[in-house]
């Protein structure tokens, strides 16, 4: 009895060894995410965005989310699934698209004044029809009686402004006759599902032919269970790509592992160059992120991508709303992207057009606060968020307290003779200089027991009234603690 109870102990502990063995052993992955980091020139200036727009547009848009007097209100762009047209009538529309009032050049000049650095244009989304005349399918805009190729005009006109083109690009394409979501049951499937793999593959070198000027890939799409199985060819594809595009940004939603684990591989590590999980949804904290690039793409209102005529059933952001998810974001080191959906005539609404220059006003004043800036080395503070470039913090503020100060904790120095002070602040709009209180040149200040130390820098009477996110620039000194004139006091 007694030699069985040792035996059986001796069992566990074996068992309860090899478990914490195997957790913290890497697995040998032949098709996880290959390489750290990325600190080439085209990542760094991905990095240095700040704001993106993302564009929703095919023949969904003629729809706009209402068929016979029936209204989806799932997400406009995904109308052929929702039941209120047949998927025949659906896919009928392209004979009928015929966008006459578009002008890419107006699109991207109020992209610019927005101040968006890049856009992601859908070039393809679930339905499968094409906004490029591709040589591998007639659903393609060369079959409307618009004719002329829009992925062309959206590359030019938006790089002519300076704007970086990113191709959205879905892996579900519900018109091709061999694309399947559930992996091959039999052989003739996997038949079908061959030829299916080899059209994706011509129609994304197609792409990175007819548009060299674009500087990524953004893949959707691509959760269904017989593109997981896919993981080694389309690892392959992606090599591929890389080595015909030198510089190609994809992100973490095209392909999955060997054992099927997306974004992040069997091991933890980020595949491909940055997150794409953080949809209409932002992180809370650095810690969450593991130091991986990320974007955030971000919809008006709740999950409409594709234009809706009727907006009135959802909440609609306001450029309050949106210039708070994207100074967040980059406080975060994240872009932040937002979605516009054009109508079937090829107009950006008026709600959109109000929201741009609303944002764009805004980033005219404080857009040094956003671009090719990055976390700051402040703790997240209820006033709002910080950003960082070399020496200057930009604190953008959100929350006014009722006594007009803003209360700046700044961390403590890990070299223990050493504190920080702000030296000086300014309103970056005006360059005015901001108060600090207290005698900021001999560094009045207080500081609790962490080591951590407060300033309230006094908002100036001009911004007392203010409905508007406004940023001080600060910019601190490491000072000699023994010089300091401060003291220790129990604050709120
Ligand atoms: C997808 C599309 O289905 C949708 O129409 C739109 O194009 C959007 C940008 O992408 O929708 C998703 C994809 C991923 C998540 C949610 C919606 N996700 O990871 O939470």
């Amino acid at each position: 009895m007694k030699t069985k109870n040792i035996f059986i102990s001796m069992f566990c502990l074996l068992l309860a060894g090899q478990v914490t063995a195997q957790e913290s052993a890497r697995i040998p992955l032949a098709h996880g995410a290959h390489g750290g980091k990325r600190t080439d020139a085209a990542m760094q200036q991905w990095r240095e965005y700040g704001l993106g727009q993302f564009i929703h547009w095919g023949v969904y848009a003629i729809p706009g989310g209402q068929w016979n007097g029936k209204t989806s209100t799932g997400a406009a762009e995904w109308i052929r699934s929702s039941g209120v047209i047949d998927k025949a009538d659906y896919d009928n529309l392209y004979k009928q698209f015929n966008p006459t009032d578009f002008d890419a050049s107006r699109w991207a000049a109020q992209a610019k004044q927005m101040g968006a650095r890049y856009v992601i244009f859908t070039t393809k989304h679930h339905d499968g029809f094409c906004m490029w005349p591709s040589k591998y399918t007639n659903y393609t805009i060369a079959h409307t009686p618009y004719k002329r190729d829009i992925v062309k005009q959206i590359v030019d006109a938006y790089t002519a402004e300076g704007i970086d083109v990113y191709l959205y690009f879905s892996i579900i394409d519900w018109s091709h006759k061999g694309y399947q979501a559930a992996p091959a049951a039999n052989d003739k499937d996997k038949a079908r599902y061959e030829t299916f793999k080899t059209f994706t593959r011509n129609q994304l070198i197609e792409l990175l032919t007819n548009y060299p000027q674009a500087k990524g890939l953004w893949f959707d799409g691509s959760w269904d269970k017989a593109w997981i199985e896919q993981a080694a060819w389309v690892d392959d594809l992606g090599k591929e790509l890389r080595a015909m595009h030198p510089g190609l940004i994809i992100g973490s939603r095209f392909r999955a592992d060997e054992f099927g684990k997306r974004h992040e591989d069997s091991n933890g590590d980020l595949i491909d160059d940055y997150d794409q999980r953080y949809e209409r949804n932002l992180p809370n904290s650095l810690a969450e992120l593991k130091g991986n690039d990320w974007d955030c793409a971000m919809t008006i209102p709740e999950n409409q991508w594709g234009y809706h005529h009727d907006w009135s059933l959802w909440y609609v952001k306001t450029p309050y709303d949106l210039i708070e998810m994207m100074v967040k974001a980059n406080a975060l080191d994240g872009n932040f992207v937002i979605n516009f959906g054009p109508d079937g005539k090829g107009n950006i609404r008026k709600e959109e057009t109000d929201i741009a220059r609303g944002i764009g006003e805004w980033m005219a004043v404080n857009g040094e606060a956003i671009y090719g800036t990055h976390h700051s080395l402040l703790e997240k503070q209820d006033w709002g968020y910080s950003t960082q470039r070399n020496n200057s913090i930009y604190l953008t503020v959100f929350n006014k307290s009722m006594n007009n100060l803003v209360r700046v904790k700044l961390p403590k120095n890990a070299d223990k003779a050493l504190v920080y002070v702000i030296e000086k602040a300014h309103l970056l709009s005006n360059k005015a200089a901001v108060k600090i209180n207290g005698d900021g040149k001999t560094g009045t200040y207080y500081r609790d027991k962490t080591g951590a130390s407060y300033y309230d820098l006094l908002i100036p009477d001009s911004l007392q009234a203010t409905t508007q996110p406004f940023v001080i620039v600060i910019q601190l000194k490491e000072v000699d603690k023994k010089n300091q004139d401060d003291y220790m006091q129990a604050i709120i």
